[in-house]
């Protein structure tokens, strides 16, 4: 079905006749919705592609930490600190899962972290930008939270298997993570001319950035044609963009909250909202490492994977203790 789409980068994803007899035995799997397991054939570069999306996803949970972990002393109230701390602790287990459904492919997580901490793999560049008052935590929860859900939801009917049941409770709790955003900027909204100030504020500044979530135009997607065919996406990052603001317009009006564009209009003709793309090359520069925290994030990270050595060495000669002690009890 997807076997004529042309890549956006103007590569064509492989027809059948040029496929191999595994390659398009894989394909008419994924074809008919069958999952993909650990153990069975797949094409190196659905390998390659999945440890990629999953280990950028995983790295992004962890990283994702950060801007959220920097208000938990902060929280106003004893009720909104365990609240929020329960919701970073949430992110940790997200990562976890991802990086374990990523070790069923055959990297370990010190590979894929030590490809984080020398700038060769990604994570999203949301969390490059700074969370400067207590609205951005409502803020974070309803936006980022709420274009995550948007991304995850799909993502339950991922092709490869272990991905696709992490995000089942990922998602159930992403949506837990949302509503607590919104009721932050609930909170703010109807508050004092100050609050309802900062709630604006905060939405002013992450609208944009929770826009670029979704990555780069349809046009200037390199992995989203191959990816469809395999299913490892369901739908296009610009599809997602659009219901994301879909979504997203009536809150910000109950709210009585202005998001920051101009053109931002009701389209009777599609259905849709028409609105005003991000700076895509503030995006690019982001990625680049350019983003305003980005040596911040990685520097925590690299912090954090040092003073952690000396856990790793001691889980390591306890578990090679373990194995020498039933070997000779063999
Ligand atoms: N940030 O060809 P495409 C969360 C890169 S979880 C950084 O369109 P693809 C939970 C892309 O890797 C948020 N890089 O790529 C939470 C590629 O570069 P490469 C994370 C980006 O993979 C909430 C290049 O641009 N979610 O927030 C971004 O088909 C609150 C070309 O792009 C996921 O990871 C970006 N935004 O589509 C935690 C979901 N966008 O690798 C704490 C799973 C693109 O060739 C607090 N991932 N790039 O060097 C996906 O669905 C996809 O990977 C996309 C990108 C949609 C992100």
């Amino acid at each position: 079905m997807y076997a004529q789409m042309v890549k956006s980068t103007g590569d064509a994803v492989k027809s059948r006749e040029e496929m191999s007899d595994d390659e398009r035995h894989f394909q008419d799997k994924v074809d008919a919705n069958i999952k993909v397991e650990p153990r069975d054939w797949m094409p190196d570069d659905y390998r390659k592609t999945l440890i990629r999306q999953i280990g950028q996803h995983a790295h992004s949970e962890i990283v994702g930490q950060l801007p959220e972990g920097n208000w938990i002393t902060r929280a106003p109230t004893l009720e909104r600190k365990a609240i929020l701390l329960a919701k970073v602790q949430d992110e940790a287990g997200h990562g976890l899962y991802l990086y374990c459904a990523a070790e069923t492919l055959g990297v370990t997580r010190d590979d894929l972290t030590e490809k984080l901490l020398s700038g060769r793999m990604k994570y999203s560049s949301i969390f490059n930008y700074p969370t400067l008052t207590w609205a951005d935590m409502g803020a974070v929860g309803w936006l980022v939270d709420g274009a995550a859900i948007m991304n995850q939801v799909p993502l339950q009917r991922t092709s490869y298997g272990p991905y696709s049941r992490a995000m089942v409770r990922i998602c159930k709790e992403e949506s837990f993570h949302q509503r607590q955003g919104y009721a932050i900027m609930m909170k703010m909204a109807q508050g004092s001319a100050a609050q309802r100030k900062m709630a604006q504020d905060a939405l002013n500044r992450m609208w944009y950035p929770s826009l670029m979530m979704f990555g780069p135009s349809d046009k200037d997607s390199v992995h989203s044609a191959q990816s469809m065919a395999w299913k490892i996406k369901i739908n296009t990052n610009d599809e997602l963009r659009q219901k994301f603001v879909n979504e997203t317009v009536p809150q910000a009006e109950y709210l009585g909250l202005t998001i920051p564009d101009e053109n931002l209009k009701f389209n009777e003709e599609t259905g849709n909202y028409d609105f005003s793309q991000p700076d895509w090359d503030e995006f690019f520069e982001v990625l680049k490492g350019n983003g305003p925290c980005n040596t911040d994030r990685l520097n925590a990270r690299r912090k954090a994977w040092d003073d952690g050595a000396w856990v790793r060495e001691g889980l390591l000669a306890h578990a090679e203790k373990r194995a020498a002690a039933k070997v000779a009890a063999e």
